[in-house]
């Protein structure tokens, strides 16, 4: 069997690239037509790996290599397979198909543990809420999330009927056999490799956030006759309070506060903007420092809707403590990564943020040069590729000796 290398490993990634919800880019999204496209095309690769392939309830991609000894647990690679508007061809997708050519890559005789490779459904939320194919492996997807809808008010639970998987099997999706260790590789989607000319990073942690929807509510008005000392305008409330946003988290060394979307009422040239929506997105290494920060950041929206008499409506959303990689896989990842290899901390979340504290997990970073993410010119570079590819083998080589 040929040995799959770093070429084969970035042209698919840039083949599913072009599998997409949107012309002239990379968008793919829970159960959506481009990703069903994509499930067949991995499948394929996964087949051809000498994995067995089946597709969750939850519509997460899992091809198996069965290990001597089932009972003796099963080892886990993967990231996910969803991605955000207009993406990059690498992030998620490169964790799914670098563990496929690294089983692929094994000798042929079986590992005494199974070797699963999953392929998570929806990790970015674009369409219903994060980490969905994870949370459904762990077993934590409620019926709750189940009713949750999309822009077009498709529960989550009609999609995945539309799409011809059954709700009520999801908790089929739970892990049953005892897993040994879960391993994502991931690129870094920032800086810190590059700047240093390093290939590959070790993850410590995985930096907590905070998301919510902001809505500030005034009165819309004619933008003609209404004097300025009588407006109550949302879209100026929401200019001053993002400038405040960002002001916390420049004084905060580490702290990162994200406003990325936003939307206003009516919208209309001549009409003085009387609701404001925004999302935030907060998140820091410490727990604490993240937390002060939030609240920072929400006194100060109370505050200028107060000051300018508007309503302030605050909606919490997703909430995530930091989360700490499982020392013992770290170890056994640093032993098969050249010596002296760096260990970082992650400021993007992860599916590894789902299952560390179910499953002892360990991920690997790949330099992202540029340090662009969540951009089409997001990209990798072979040798660092053709690295992973060395590390994974000797990771499972010492998995195998364990
Ligand atoms: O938002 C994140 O950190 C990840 O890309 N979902
Ligand atoms: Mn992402
Ligand atoms: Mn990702």
């Amino acid at each position: 069997m040929s040995k799959q290398d770093s070429q084969t490993v970035i042209a698919r990634c840039r083949e599913l690239a072009a599998i997409s919800e949107m012309s002239g880019g990379t968008f793919r999204t829970f159960l959506s037509p481009a990703m069903r496209r994509c499930y067949e095309v991995i499948g394929e690769w996964m087949k051809r790996a000498g994995m067995t392939v089946r597709l969750d309830p939850a519509g997460n991609l899992r091809g198996l290599r069965a290990g001597l000894h089932p009972g003796k647990g099963v080892l886990l690679m993967g990231s996910h397979l969803d991605t955000v508007r207009d993406a990059g061809a690498f992030d998620g997708i490169l964790g799914v198909i670098l563990a496929i050519a690294i089983v692929e890559n094994l000798q042929p005789e079986p590992l005494p543990f199974d070797l699963e490779v999953i392929g998570f459904c929806e990790e970015e939320g674009v369409r219903y809420v994060p980490f969905i194919g994870s949370r459904a492996l762990i077993g934590t997807l409620d019926e709750q999330t189940l009713k949750r809808t999309d822009s077009a008010g498709i529960t989550m639970a009609d999609a995945i009927t539309n799409f011809g998987l059954d709700p009520a099997e999801i908790p089929k999706a739970a892990l049953k056999t005892p897993a040994l260790g879960f391993l994502e590789f991931h690129i870094e989607q920032g800086p810190v490799l590059d700047a240093a000319g390093e290939s590959v990073g070790i993850v410590t942690s995985i930096a907590g956030q905070n998301h919510a929807l902001v809505k500030f509510v005034g009165s819309a008005n004619h933008a003609g006759t209404t004097p300025m000392h009588l407006r109550r305008d949302a879209l100026s409330a929401a200019a001053q309070w993002i400038v405040t946003v960002e002001d916390s988290a420049r004084s905060t060394p580490g702290l990162v506060a994200t406003i990325g979307q936003i939307s206003l009422q009516p919208s209309i040239s001549n009409v003085i903007p009387g609701e404001v929506t925004m999302s935030l997105d907060v998140r820091h290494a410490e727990n604490q420092v993240r937390i002060a920060g939030l609240n920072a950041i929400h006194q100060s929206a109370k505050e200028i809707s107060h000051q300018r008499g508007l309503e302030l409506l605050w909606t919490d959303g997703l909430k995530m403590n930091t989360v700490q990689m499982d020392d013992n896989l770290t170890g056994i990842l640093s032993a098969a990564s050249p010596e002296g290899t760096r260990r970082m901390a992650s400021g993007a979340g992860h599916d590894a943020m789902i299952l560390a504290p179910h499953i002892p997990s360990a991920m690997l970073f790949l330099r992202s040069p540029g340090g662009i993410s969540h951009h089409p010119s997001e990209t990798v570079l072979p040798r660092d590729v053709d690295l992973a590819l060395e590390i994974g083998q000797r990771f499972i080589e010492s998995m195998r000796k364990s």
